[in-house]
């Protein structure tokens, strides 16, 4: 999901300085002949899927959501999309420019979607009964992120006709340069649609998480791969794929030269230790907590991790707790004048307090 910054130092001012927000997009077999070398395929193979998001700095997990899993995700998504459009309340977007990702109406985002199907939310945990090569796609996750990691944000994208393509950016792209050298944010989007160059298929610039993290070799002219000048191609892949890049590498929405649309959930993940794309803690809606499980709260951050989370300090050293709003935080207390001659306690459960009368008592 994007995230930019125009300060000084950004990824996103240095790529639109030297232009590398907008590239020409190659087909496939154009930039394997000119970068001599195989690109990413939807695999199973967790080996190769590692040696592809190390290497180009993506991957594509095969048959991550299935048959019926396929079908409930597509009509779920489907009908919620038309009813926010129906009710006046759609996010349409053009996705062209810095600064103006929301104007223009061809394109559809359904934002929070934590609240609109406890299907997402499963998708979110890759629950095994829901997500196919779940448990793979968590072991890419934590292998990029390092444990606790948390999601960020989850949204649907609906590339559509006469939508143009998206600024190229980094999603990790608020954090100032250099990078360190590993991934601090990285996306999982899946596939409601085949994707492809004609129908906005993510545009994606093949190793660029590499050499794009020093902030230094910025000139489009500078960075070569093979010898070449960077390049970028759109990624094509069955529905029911799931494509994972890493924060660092350049990508953004294609545009959708078709008359159907092309549909995608967005993941979002970032390391434990960043701020969440989505306040989930106050989005998330109370039907939606109500039905969620240990794994999503946990994942949505309702659980302190190595003393990150705490609430009024509780957390801190009991990393198997979850936390809760309470009811009544506690705010200034002072014992004044007026508490004089009050007995005044403070039951065990500590977030209800007790202030009664009692003249015999000394305070
Ligand atoms: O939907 C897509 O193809 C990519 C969207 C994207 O780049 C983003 O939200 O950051």
């Amino acid at each position: 999901m994007y995230g930019y910054d125009q300060k000084e130092n950004s990824s996103a001012q240095l790529l639109r300085e030297y232009e590398l927000d907008e590239l020409p997009v190659m087909s496939r077999e154009e930039y394997e002949h000119k970068y001599q070398c195989k690109l990413p395929s939807p695999s199973a193979d967790i080996e190769e899927l590692r040696r592809d998001l190390k290497e180009f700095g993506y991957c594509y997990v095969k048959n991550a959501l299935c048959g019926e899993q396929l079908d409930d995700a597509t009509r779920r998504i489907q009908e919620q999309a038309e009813a926010e459009v129906y009710a006046g309340i759609a996010h349409l977007e053009g996705g062209a420019q810095y600064g103006q990702a929301r104007k223009g109406t061809s394109n559809q985002r359904v934002f929070a979607l934590q609240n609109k199907g406890k299907i997402f939310q499963d998708i979110a945990t890759c629950k095994a009964s829901v997500t196919n090569n779940g448990a793979i796609i968590w072991e890419l996750l934590m292998g990029m992120l390092g444990r606790g990691f948390l999601l960020s944000s989850a949204n649907a994208n609906f590339a559509c006709k006469g939508g143009s393509a998206m600024f190229l950016h980094q999603d990790q792209g608020y954090v100032p340069l250099p990078y360190p050298p590993f991934p601090l944010v990285c996306q999982v989007i899946y596939l409601i649609d085949d994707f492809s160059q004609a129908n906005g298929g993510t545009i994606l610039v093949p190793r660029s998480h590499l050499v794009l993290s020093n902030g230094k070799n910025f000139k489009k002219k500078d960075i070569m791969i093979n010898n070449r000048e960077i390049g970028a191609i759109s990624a094509t892949a069955p529905k029911g794929s799931c494509l994972i890049f890493d924060g660092r590498l350049l990508h953004g929405t294609g545009a959708n030269t078709t008359d159907r649309p092309r549909r995608g959930l967005l993941f979002y993940y970032c390391r434990g230790w960043i701020r969440q794309q989505e306040n989930i803690y106050l989005s998330l809606s109370k039907e939606s907590r109500k039905i969620a499980e240990p794994n999503f709260l946990q994942l949505c951050g309702f659980r302190p991790w190595r003393t990150l989370g705490q609430v009024e300090g509780e957390g801190a050293f009991k990393n198997s707790s979850f936390v809760e709003k309470p009811d009544q935080p506690v705010g200034e207390l002072r014992l004044t004048e007026t508490f004089e001659g009050k007995f005044f306690s403070v039951t065990q459960e500590r977030k209800t307090f007790d202030f009664q009368k009692d003249p015999k008592s000394k305070l």
